[in-house]
């Protein structure tokens, strides 16, 4: 990195040797410029190897000599440099014809051509039984009162406020628009509401534009406006949305360029600046949030053929891989400019979550041989089980927050996810401990459970304690809001499919009813303000991951499990189908990559 630094006349001239000191091939400067060498100042030099006079390449580096007059201009480049710039200069000039095509059609323009087979399962039978039948058609009432009103009051934008019936911006998205549409798109597809994902594949079509000049989230719109994007194409096979997929993924590249490679948090998608949260420790990026980038980027590579996006996924874990972790553990920060931790601050919910969530389901989603991917998530469940799982006195298991090496015996609702993650991964578990995985999921989903039961409405709070003499109950009023969050209803829907116990089922009726009692309004469904309240407060906001998670994973618990079977598809964080690679599909080498 050092050489970069340097002006280029300086890196020059410290490479500049007697000519018959040179034992290496002499390659004309055109030539070196073909194979990818091209200005100085893109090179990394290192000025170890001048001392040692133009040695021959070995398997780690490049020397590549031109002769200079009486010296020996010779360019030391580690291998995997050499093949960045050569990559370096494909996107380059794939940019410059995209550019020259007009920047409407970015990301349209030169995919592959690709044939469509639709993966197994994007349609389901009808539920034999008829009380979960009846319950599934409610569930499927319940997104058309929530679509109809979004469509009514707040049609293309971001999201619906459905006490005062208008639209609702949020800063995540810039004025990137219309993320209800593109985050409903798969669930109104498997809901088989065809009139609906018609009108919103014609919003996509003619509306969806990311030509602003905006900061945006990049965590946000991966999951949610990519990761919607990409589920669209693989349950309709409708091209436009792969086009809009992969155009918005070439959107995010720039929030790569940091020193080590780990992402800005936001990123203004027209002049590629990025930055991080100014609150996030020693300006650190997020666990939860560069750790979340991993399966939509693999797609996007599936998808256009370009190798770009699953490399900058890839090595984010090499980073990573190459760090101490504390006890074992990730903290949540990480400064993308040193490449070291910030503050060791350790959750499996709000800023770790979906990083740990990531690491499975990209060994799943890799027909299980992303063996990388499987280590690291299986080493830190066990750092997990051993530093942050406890059990209350009351008996109760919950995941802890760890703050440089002290608990904080609090379990937020986006930590619920976790009793999902830990079924889902049960399979895989080293050491037989299939059965332990599945016990720590049921245990966390009775936990959970018991947040919502606790409450005078049914619903969870957002963070609940043990401490203080209380057990799963929020303390804090600022911790007592319930912004229809998916997490606790995910839980049980894994562990339905995986256990087939009837109480998952009914534990998800209940927030059925708790949902209809206490959020739905005339104009859509409203988070609460104080779920030990009787009297509600409503928030006014129809969160766009309502429709995609938390209906979603609803109507899933009240399907056949061949809607959307595990074998054939993972779920990114927002609960967005992602299909499976499967090795015989002739896939096997795109997953080691
Ligand atoms: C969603 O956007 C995703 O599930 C994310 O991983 C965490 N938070 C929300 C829902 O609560």
């Amino acid at each position: 990195m050092i050489a970069t630094l340097l002006p280029w006349w300086l890196n020059l001239q410290a490479i500049l040797i007697n000519r018959f000191s040179c034992r290496e091939q002499h390659s004309s400067y055109a030539e070196l410029v073909s194979q990818g060498f091209r200005a100085h100042s893109r090179l990394l030099l290192h000025h170890k190897h001048f001392a040692n006079q133009c040695l021959p390449p070995n398997t780690d580096q490049t020397v590549r000599c031109i002769p200079m007059k009486r010296n020996c201009l010779c360019i030391n480049l580690w291998r995997k440099e050499v093949e960045q710039a050569a990559l370096d200069i494909r996107q380059d000039k794939e940019k410059l014809l995209q550019d020259a095509r007009g920047r409407k059609e970015a990301g349209a323009s030169g995919l592959p051509q690709r044939l469509f087979r639709q993966p197994v399962g994007a349609v389901g039978q009808e539920p034999a039984d008829p009380t979960v039948r009846q319950r599934r058609d409610k569930i499927k009432e319940m997104m058309k009162h929530a679509w109809d009103n979004y469509k009514r009051y707040a049609w293309g934008l971001n999201e619906l406020k459905p006490i005062s019936k208008q639209g609702h911006s949020s800063n995540l998205f810039g004025n990137i628009q219309g993320a209800t549409i593109v985050d409903a798109l798969d669930t109104l597809y498997i809901m088989e509401m065809k009139e609906e994902f018609k009108e919103a594949k014609e919003w996509v079509e003619k509306n969806l534009d990311f030509n602003v000049n905006a900061e945006i989230s990049v965590f946000e719109v991966n999951i949610r406006f990519v990761g919607g994007l990409l589920s669209a194409y693989y349950l309709s096979g409708e091209e436009v949305f792969r086009k809009k997929a992969v155009e918005l993924g070439e959107k995010l590249l720039p929030a790569f360029n940091t020193p080590t490679g780990i992402p800005w948090a936001l990123l203004n998608i027209k002049s590629g600046i990025g930055r991080n949260w100014p609150w996030a420790s020693g300006g650190s990026s997020i666990l939860a949030e560069f750790g979340t980038l991993h399966l939509e980027f693999v797609h996007l590579t599936h998808l256009s053929g370009n190798p770009v996006f699953a490399e900058k996924v890839m090595n984010i874990r090499k980073v990573l891989n190459r760090l101490d972790k504390p006890e074992g553990l990730y903290p949540n920060y990480l400064n993308p400019s040193s490449g070291q931790w910030g503050q060791h601050h350790v959750s499996i919910g709000g800023l770790g979550d979906s990083f740990y969530e990531y690491l499975l389901k990209a060994w799943l989603m890799s027909d299980k041989t992303d063996e990388e991917g499987k280590k690291m998530y299986y080493d830190a469940v066990q750092a997990i089980e051993t530093h942050l799982i406890r059990k209350s006195s009351g008996g109760l298991m919950y995941i802890a927050e760890w703050k440089g090496g002290l608990l904080e015996h609090k379990m937020g609702h986006l930590t619920c996810f976790a009793g999902g993650m830990f079924a889902l991964g049960a399979d895989g578990a080293p050491n037989d401990k299939t059965g332990h995985h599945i016990e720590l999921g049921a245990e966390i989903a009775r936990t959970c459970h018991e947040s919502y039961d606790r409450t005078s409405m049914k619903l969870g709070p957002e963070a609940f304690r043990f401490d203080g003499g209380v057990e799963a109950i929020a303390t804090r009023q600022n911790e007592k809001y319930y912004i229809l969050r998916p997490e606790v209803i995910e839980t049980y829907m894994y562990m339905w499919r995986l256990t087939h116990d009837p109480k998952y089922r009914q534990w998800g009726w209940e927030a059925v009813e708790a949902l209809e009692k206490h959020c739905r309004v005339d104009g859509g469904y409203s988070g609460i303000r104080d779920v030990y309240n009787n009297h509600e407060s409503h928030d006014d906001v129809q969160q766009s991951f309502f429709l995609s998670e938390t209906l979603k994973y609803l109507y899933l618990l009240f399907s056949e499990d061949d809607l959307l079977p595990f074998e054939h598809w993972v779920f990114n964080t927002e609960a967005h189908p992602l299909p499976v690679l499967h090795k015989d599909d002739g896939n096997n080498e795109e997953n080691q990559k």
